[in-house]
């Protein structure tokens, strides 16, 4: 925490006062004697100068004070070592030493989660980015790289599972029950790859033998009553393992793989060697408890852990700033795996959805940075969309321009030429350009600045003659206020308005330069555009294009996102032009959605996505000023024209999806998925046996899907099974805190008018509380995207979310951090709530004793 003095400047670091490290610590030995109250760390460095200097050590430290410090087995006096803001500095003569110290941790205070920490009776790590500091002093910086040898010491009865990273090598009994174990990494890691798990676990067990034949040993460990939802990640886990090998010829490389699901965790997971642990969340599921969605996001994030294996763990980063390098490209390859297990196209659709939702906004707001930082704060602030889901976006790119083969030498250059090493995105770029033979000069821009490029795409006929005029503007972002063009790569195709067939094949168009334009000779009839298909690029594209081209696209376009968005263009451009005063014109809307439901070519999860209108989010990024109240009246009302134009298809469509048996399937979940929008569509039109219809989904399904889909209508709604099917849920699942989350981010979602209210009195439930992450989150962070009931006109909304922001940045600065970006998007709102979102800000940043992490998205967004 930062004291009221250093809380108005905390110190910045920047990406150009990179210095390679004074020391380097090739071995290190760690010694746990665990305990919840008071654990005890000895660590053996053997550390080695590194160049010509004659700095002292410097090891991080946070939260901890040294018990002892030993250098090559002589004890020093309090006079030969000192603390400077947390760090040990021991001066050392020569250029090879032993350096060992112990300190106390209290892990059940630990409430920050950060470092060794008490979990529902386990005890766990967490150390990226920078947690390990807080265990024990250690160089802690991603550079320096060691091999790990870790003994733990615990009591068998309270802890006997204790695992770590690497292979196991020995365990023991020892006197008055306690036991021990130790664990061996061959691999060099950085310390923020460093874990331990100690605790009462039972273990689903498999194995997986790789394309060489080495069998590995796969586990993962759960309270004993989460056994039986731990199926699913061992699939996703084995396919994952699987697919890395055929897609990017990358193998596992220890005897085993562990996983452990924790209740109370920062984010979603982490990659540690050998060892990842997870939120609960992203490893339970079984039908009962678990949406399709939940299950999807299971097997991606444990797919995108296991693949950091390579890119992150084999091949690290060399400081924070490159983090992009790790995480971009990760998310990049656990998209594709899931494109692969699924439907491909819905996965784009729901990229970009999430790109759009999270990323535009960051990018558009006083917190945008560019894909790799020039400097922050606290790290911890910079896991952002931009870093992953952008990031990704950009590795995409390369992709598209190099095309598979190429792309994938690019990668095994990557890796060959990196493994073992801490790496820049530089590097990456470097190998890509090599091995792919791509010249990516101009596309490094990509790294260095931040904004969403807009494209202005004008087609023009003359006869046979059709000219594409594409123009590209980057608004200015905090810091950088000059631009220059970017590598656009997009994928574009003309259509036949007369025939619906296209006009030659898809070209790859990569703009360079501000103002270009594109010809395509011969064209014989009127051409319709289809731009920036699959979203190859991740820009906002205007066009002049009528609503009958898009409506025309949405039937015709052979590229399913393309044809998606063509959808949601004429849904977005109808709604902006009510909102603006026009008179809305909602039947090509509705036609283009009867075409939809009526192809019989299409499968069902498309469909659903494809006829779901923009959120009321999305609809405000595309205006001037965010008008919330018009912004939902409108929608509302296209909403209900929508649904009682079509009623008779959502019935069908209703009763087409009638599932009798639950099935994890594409079809199946394909079914759920558009039974459920479908049955939004009938609530809206207030046909009367909607809540009806709405309560026998609920009570009879005999899966999470069906059932938190019919909650989440009856949410929306004034029914009198509103209340009942909110209790009846609450009753039934009251112990399982991941199903009690969806009860109250279900509530915090609605599209009521009093939901504001009902998320203030929730707060105040029994079963809310700031000390678990998942729970806030599904309270506060679901609230403050709901955009009508975060942005009542009185401020009510934002004042609630700083006194959260306030009241857990004492106990938990990461996670409060994260809530905070909802308040800095001030700027797009008009005065009155500008005002109101500012003082909210405001009132943080005055709090004394703020935590850096707060204070860095606060301070940052009130400019
Ligand atoms: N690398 C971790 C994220 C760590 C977040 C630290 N604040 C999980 C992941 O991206 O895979
Ligand atoms: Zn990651």
């Amino acid at each position: 925490m930062l004291d009221a003095l250093s809380a108005a400047a905390p110190s910045v670091i920047r990406r150009q006062d990179y210095r390679p490290p004074d020391w380097l610590v090739p071995e290190i030995e760690l010694d746990f004697t665990l305990d919840g109250v008071k654990s005890r760390v000895r660590a053996v460095l053997q550390v080695e100068r590194n160049g010509d200097h004659r700095r002292p050590l410097t090891l991080d430290g946070d939260d901890i004070t040294p018990e002892l410090v030993r250098v090559d087995g002589v004890t020093l006096g309090g006079d030969a070592w000192s603390l400077d803001d947390g760090r040990l500095v021991v001066p050392l003569p020569g250029s090879q030493h032993r350096v060992e110290t112990e300190v106390l941790l209290s892990p059940e205070l630990n409430t920050q989660l950060m470092g060794l920490y008490a979990s529902g009776g386990l005890l766990c790590t967490q150390c990226e980015a920078e947690g390990f500091r807080r265990i024990t002093f250690f160089p802690d910086r991603p550079d320096v790289l060691s091999r790990y040898t870790v003994r733990m010491e615990a009591d068998r009865a309270r802890y006997p599972v204790l695992l770590s990273n690497g292979d196991p090598v020995g365990t023991g009994e020892l006197a008055d029950g306690r036991h021990w174990a130790q664990w061996h990494d061959p691999y060099p890691k950085p310390s923020y790859l460093f874990a331990l798990v100690a605790g009462d676990l039972e273990v689903n067990r498999s194995e997986f033998t790789t394309r060489s034949g080495r069998v590995v040993e796969l586990g993962i460990w759960v309270r004993k009553d989460d056994l039986p939802k731990t199926d699913h990640a061992m699939a996703a886990l084995k396919a994952s393992m699987a697919w890395d090998e055929q897609v990017y010829g990358r193998e596992y490389d220890l005897d085993v793989f562990n996983i452990v699901a924790v209740s109370d965790f920062n984010f979603g997971a982490m990659e540690n060697k050998g060892l990842n642990i997870f939120n609960s969340r992203y490893i339970l599921a079984d039908p009962d408890t678990a949406t399709d969605a939940d299950y999807d996001a299971v097997a991606g994030v444990v797919a995108h852990e296991y693949f950091h294996n390579w890119s992150g763990n084999r091949v690290t980063c060399r400081d924070w700033f490159q983090l992009s390098l790790k995480e971009g490209f990760t998310v990049y390859r656990d998209q594709c795996f899931s494109a692969d297990q699924g439907s491909a196209a819905v996965k784009r659709i729901e990229d970009v959805r999430m790109l759009r939702a999270a990323q535009f906004p960051e990018d558009a707001g006083p917190l945008a940075h560019p894909i790799r930082p020039d400097s922050y704060i606290e790290i911890s602030n910079f896991y952002t969309a931009t870093i992953y889901n952008k990031g990704a976006e950009v590795i995409r790119m390369m992709a598209v321009m190099a095309g598979p083969e190429r792309f994938r030498r690019g990668t095994d250059l990557y890796f060959e030429r990196h493994d073992g090493q801490a790496a820049t995105c530089d590097d990456f770029i470097a190998a890509m350009e090599e091995g792919a033979g791509l010249d990516l000069g101009q596309f490094r821009r990509w790294y260095e600045q931040a904004g969403t490029p807009r494209v202005t795409a004008t087609l023009t006929q003359k006869g046979s003659t059709v000219s594409l005029r594409l123009e590209q503007q980057l608004a200015a972002t905090p810091g950088q206020p000059d631009k220059q063009p970017m590598v656009l790569p997009l994928r574009v195709r003309l259509f036949n308005e007369r025939s619906g067939e296209p006009l030659g094949e898809e070209r790859l168009v990569v703009m360079t330069v501000a103002e270009q334009t594109v010809v395509f000779e011969n064209v014989a009839d009127r051409a319709v555009l289809s731009i920036n298909r699959g979203f190859s690029a991740p820009v906002t594209v205007e066009t002049n294009r009528t609503p009958s081209d898009l409506a025309f696209l949405s039937a015709h376009d052979d590229d399913p996102f393309a044809r998606y968005e063509a959808m949601q263009q004429l849904m977005l451009d109808t709604l902006v032009g009510a909102i603006a005063g026009g008179t809305p014109d909602h039947a090509p809307v509705i036609a283009a959605i009867r075409n939809t439901l009526a192809d019989p070519a299409l499968d069902k999860a498309f469909v659903a996505e494809a006829v779901l209108l923009p959120s009321e989010g999305f609809i405000g990024d595309h205006m001037l000023v965010v008008d919330p109240d018009a912004i939902h009246a409108a929608r509302e009302a296209l909403r209900r024209e929508i649904a009682t134009g079509l009623m008779a298809e959502w019935r069908a469509a209703y009763a087409d999806c009638q599932a009798n048996r639950f099935e994890y399937s594409s079809k199946a979940k394909g079914a759920r998925r558009l039974r459920s929008v479908a049955l939004g569509y009938i609530a809206v039109s207030d046909a009367p046996d909607a809540a009806a219809l709405a309560f026998g989904q609920f009570e009879t399904a005999d899966n999470m899907t069906d059932r938190q889909g019919a909650l989440g209508t009856l949410a929306n709604g004034d029914s009198a099974e509103r209340l009942t099917a909110l209790g009846a849920f609450y009753d039934r699942y009251r112990d399982n805190a991941l199903v009690l989350d969806k009860w109250f981010s279900t509530q915090a979602l609605s599209l009521r008018d009093d939901t504001l209210d009902q998320v203030i009195a929730l707060s105040k439930h029994a079963d809310f509380t700031l000390a678990n992450p998942n729970r806030v989150r599904a309270l506060a962070g679901a609230f403050a995207v709901n955009q009508r009931a975060f942005h009542t006109e009185d401020g009510r909304g934002y004042a609630f979310l700083a006194d959260i922001i306030v009241a857990l940045d004492r106990i938990n600065p990461q996670t409060a951090a994260r809530l905070v970006p909802p308040l800095g998007r001030w700027r797009r709102f008009g005065e009155g709530r500008a005002a109101l979102m500012r003082q909210a800000l405001q009132r943080i940043v005055d709090t004394p004793g703020l935590s850096k992490d707060v204070y860095e998205q606060a301070s940052k967004s009130l400019v």
